[in-house]
């Protein structure tokens, strides 16, 4: 298949998933097309059967806000009609789902067989779709796109209550991880033998307001006060200085360190002992299924999809949002107990391997597609094939 991908280019879940799903799939054979503003952060400079189509958004003085999504969808036109592409699939409804809907308007009789897919990641359904101003545009264009996948069972369901199509098909394809470069067998743990003995406490965001960044290092140094140990912070985003300044309010700042953004988690990952995850909301948490692929246990908050990804009591620790006390006496209790760990670390591998495993979510995607272009879609809950029809 030849297959256009748009998604957000720079730090994020869902341009990490887009990218190596288009590169999975250029792998076996398919013809990628990243359609974006910038080259997309996990892709390799030059790989076969890859192409990068930058979107480049003319600036005139008239425009305060120049017109990306148009920019895009004329971009989206141009390289479906050049590569004969046989389908869209765009990360992240907005503006990118109208941004297809609007190239496959302007395609019109030419190509009348073009599909647009449409994976919904989070935020574009549970915050920014719900706000008024995008609420209208988000509904219309999930609701116009041929196929739309969630990636979990919340986002699944969220989608059909915010939106208010509850019988829209909607499969859950979840994220995943290729194992071979999430295992921590593979990277030397260099990050522990800097800790000396102490434990490493890790967390890997953007650093936004919903990350509840705050509550890591609160959690953290309630942890450091019963059991040595260190925090490591990757990632960046506005909510870094207020981490910075709780840590100092703590009086712990001097065992937290802040690695800014850096490329390859998975051999940082692999010295440490456990991640956290405090988020508000987190419709998948692709970050905590990396980390526990790399046998590393996760102790989050109860919300969204994450309870679909760490099995709570097993894998890792689940609390309600904003219980730092719970979740440093489960971090606590996982750290001072090395067979619990240790048992905890070994399933967290095996679990991710068996359920979020790239083979297996690649495929989905394949046949996700493919019953896009033969004009079926599954439905949700069986394996049963429907024909299709427009969405209400
Ligand atoms: O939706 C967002 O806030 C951005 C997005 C991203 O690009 O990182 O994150 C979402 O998509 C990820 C990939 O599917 C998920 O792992 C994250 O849980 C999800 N973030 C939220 O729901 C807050």
């Amino acid at each position: 298949m030849k297959i256009g991908i748009t998604c957000y280019p720079t730090y994020g879940g869902s341009g990490a998933v887009a990218t190596e799903l288009g590169i999975a799939l250029a792998e076996r054979g398919h013809e990628i097309h990243f359609i974006t503003y910038q080259q997309p952060f996990r892709l390799p400079s030059f790989l076969p059967r890859i192409y990068f189509h930058e979107v480049d958004v003319g600036r005139y003085p008239l425009f305060e806000y120049p017109p990306y999504d148009l920019a895009l969808a004329v971009r989206m036109h141009e390289v479906v009609l050049t590569h004969g592409l046989d389908l869209l699939h765009v990360h992240y409804a907005i503006p990118h789902a109208t941004s297809a809907w609007i190239a496959r308007e302007m395609l019109g009789n030419s190509r009348p067989d073009i599909k647009v897919l449409t994976t919904l990641h989070g935020t574009d359904i549970t915050i920014v779709g719900q706000d008024p101003s995008f609420h209208a545009i988000t509904k219309f264009s999930i609701e116009k796109s041929d196929g739309l996948s969630a990636v979990s069972q919340f986002l699944r369901t969220e989608t059909r209550a915010a939106f208010g199509c509850m019988s829209c098909r909607i499969e859950v394809i979840p994220n995943f991880v290729d194992p071979t470069v999430y295992d921590r067998t593979r990277y030397q743990p260099q990050l522990r033998d800097q800790a000396n003995g102490r434990k490493v406490l890790m967390h890997i965001s953007n650093f936004r307001a919903v990350k509840r960044v705050r509550d890591v290092v609160g959690v953290f140094a309630r942890v450091e006060q019963e059991v040595p140990s260190v925090l490591v912070m990757v990632g960046d985003g506005p909510e870094r200085i207020d981490a910075e300044q709780e840590a100092r309010s703590l009086g712990v700042q001097d065992r937290v360190f802040f690695l800014g953004k850096l490329e390859a988690v998975a051999p940082l990952l692999a010295s440490a002992d456990l991640f956290l995850l405090p988020s508000q909301s987190e419709s998948f948490g692709l970050s905590a299924l990396e980390a526990l692929a790399t046998g590393v246990p996760v102790i989050g908050t109860r919300v969204g999809g994450l309870p679909e990804v760490v099995r709570d009591g097993e894998t890792g620790a689940l609390c309600t949002v904003g219980d730092v006390e719970g979740m440093s006496r489960a971090a606590i209790g996982l750290l001072r107990d090395a067979s619990r760990w240790q048992a905890a670390s070994t399933l967290a591998a095996a679990d991710a391997r068996e359920r979020f495993s790239l083979e297996q979510v690649v495929a989905q995607y394949e046949a996700f597609y493919e019953d896009a272009l033969r004009g079926t879609v599954r439905a949700d809950d069986s394996s049963t094939t429907l024909t299709s029809s427009p969405l209400p």
